[in-house]
């Protein structure tokens, strides 16, 4: 056996997980996913009012909380039957599309980027030279070299009172950052201003939905946010997502290419082989079938073979996760009963149950949406994506990788964000013509069983309710981050990110951040994958790197 490597808790994400690689010669051989706390929200439904569900869902999660509100409210539409408003639709895609944007920044910026910039080496760098190179790359509507100095000596004064405070508990210094340091010094400038720029993004939210986070304006039948489809409401929409557009279009794209010209050996690190969408975006009333992200699934590679997406091959294995039972079930018919024993890499491991799709494990995410809609032959994500892979003079398998992960995100963002301003006419037409209506009436039933599909900024996720004498008789949900760092399953078989990090170069166990490249490109959110903290769990992980 190989030399294991602990990395716990894993930070820059959202929630408590435990990442342990056997590593041999130098190289991944084999990996553990670990969620490391217990959520009990499906357990908490059971017996409730449905209309309860949306509320105490979108509490799973600080960072998506709007998509398990669009997706509980969809699975109760599903189960009653109700077709929604087209101004519903067009309120929820531009809510979705916000999420996106905003998600996105802060993943690449806050979460991601530190994996590849090394903020210390950037007080090697030339202000003037990192204006020069700041010039060339992006059209950033800040630099000179006086700006680059200002930046640079506030990351000095971090440095000098040893409290680096964000930019804590990194490993600076490891060879293998590679950014120059004028390259280092204009990213790190760029995660301060996209910090400004996040909490413009998070605005849409409010416009529209009340709040961020955790909006307030859908209810099962559409939506509520009728007094705010006004001219100056609509202008302010715009206005902010114009803003962040632009830091999209002329500072995100430009910083992942150019970090990417770096790491292009991270082109053939951290793939994975099979890919599912659920779709999202319906672009009219007739719902999946219209949807701007098409769904599908690619099995082995094989971009050639885009397949229909089957929602009857879903289920959730437990075999290796701390619940009672050994039997994958579907979703509707999911049970929730935990059961905590050691942490035995053999045996249970992990809070988050393994989702499966006909049996395979599957990855979701930005990754699995491009890639089903380029393998479909959509020409707008077809022309990102070729740009992409032209500028950076790289073949298509590249995508298949920690870096194709990483700018499938980034020209995702992009793809949405132009939808964006397409359905704000839209809702401006409708408005215009007359139709104002926002709301389906409907009756609460004895009985019924709905689902929610969406795509979301981790990937697929699902709602699943069976509605019995007007109540919760049970709620399942399996979130984009259950499937990407979901554990084992009965068959032993790996669970996504478990398989991206097999056969990582490690150059210095001690300091292992080529894991932490890979996990963070997955951006895992572990409150969602387990959908209250048990204090006494959260004691059982030791410490020991990062
Ligand atoms: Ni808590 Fe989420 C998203 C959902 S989980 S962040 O996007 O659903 O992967
Ligand atoms: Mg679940």
């Amino acid at each position: 056996m190989g030399q294991i490597i602990t990395i716990d808790p894993v930070t820059r994400i959202e929630g408590h997980l435990r990442i342990e690689v056997e590593v041999e010669n130098g190289i991944v051989k084999d990996a553990w996913s670990s969620g490391q706390m217990f959520r009990g929200i499906e357990i908490i439904l059971q017996g409730r009012d449905p209309r309860d569900a949306p509320l105490f869902v979108q509490r799973s999660c600080g960072v998506c909380t709007y998509v398990h509100y669009l997706s509980s409210v969809e699975a109760i539409e599903d189960a009653v039957g109700i077709k929604i408003p087209d101004n519903a639709r067009i309120i929820r895609n531009l809510l979705h599309g916000a999420q996106f944007q905003h998600d996105h920044i802060v993943h690449f910026y806050h979460l991601h980027a530190l994996d590849w910039v090394d903020v210390v080496n950037a007080l090697k760098a030339d202000p003037k030279a990192t204006a020069t190179l700041a010039d060339n790359v992006s059209n950033a509507p800040w630099g000179g070299a006086s700006y680059f100095k200002r930046v640079q000596e506030r990351v000095k004064s971090f440095v000098d009172s040893g409290q680096l405070g964000p930019f804590a508990n990194a490993y600076w210094g490891h060879p293998a950052y590679k950014l120059s340091p004028e390259a280092d010094l204009m990213a790190v400038s760029h995660y301060i201003e996209a910090l400004r720029v996040q909490a413009r993004a998070a605005k849409l939210h409010a416009i529209f939905g009340a709040k961020n986070p955790h909006l307030q304006s859908l209810v099962a039948g559409g939506v509520t946010c009728a007094a705010d489809l006004k001219p100056d409401r609509v202008a302010e929409f715009k206005y902010l997502w114009k803003e962040t557009q632009e830091f999209v279009k002329n500072v995100y794209i430009p910083d992942v290419l150019a970090v990417a010209s770096f790491y292009k050996d991270w082109g053939a690190i951290g793939g994975t082989s099979n890919y599912l969408a659920y779709g999202d975006f319906p672009q009219t009333g007739e719902g999946s079938s219209s949807d701007l992200m098409p769904g599908g699934t690619i099995f082995r590679r094989k971009l050639s073979d885009v397949k229909k997406m089957d929602e009857d091959k879903i289920t959730e294995h437990v075999a290796r996760s701390w619940y009672e039972g050994k039997k994958d079930l579907h979703p509707y018919k999911g049970v929730t009963e935990p059961n905590y024993t050691d942490y035995d890499r053999e045996d249970r491991y992990s809070w988050i149950k393994a989702p499966r799709y006909d049996g395979k494990s599957m990855e979701v995410g930005p990754l699995s949406r491009v890639l089903v809609a380029y393998g479909k032959g959509d020409p707008g994500v077809k022309k990102l994506v070729d740009d992409t892979l032209a500028h950076l003079s790289v073949p298509a398998d590249v995508l298949f990788s920690t870096l194709g992960r990483t700018a499938a995100r980034a020209l995702e963002t992009v793809f949405i964000g132009n939808a964006m301003e397409t359905w704000l006419n839209e809702l401006v037409g409708n408005l215009t013509k007359g139709d104002d209506s926002t709301y389906t009436p409907w009756e609460m039933p004895d009985k019924g069983m709905g689902r929610g599909l969406n795509d979301v900024p981790r990937g697929a996720l699902g709602h699943w309710i069976e509605i019995d004498k007007g109540k919760i008789k049970n709620y399942q949900y399996v979130v984009p981050s259950t499937w990407n760092l979901g554990p084992r399953d009965a068959k032993g078989q790996i669970g996504p990110v478990e398989e991206a990090l097999i056969g990582t170069p490690i150059a210095d166990p001690k300091r292992p951040v080529e894991v932490l490249r890979t996990v963070h490109s997955f951006d895992p959110c572990i409150a969602c994958a387990i959908h209250v903290i048990d204090p006494n769990s959260n004691e059982v992980y030791k410490v020991k790197a990062l």
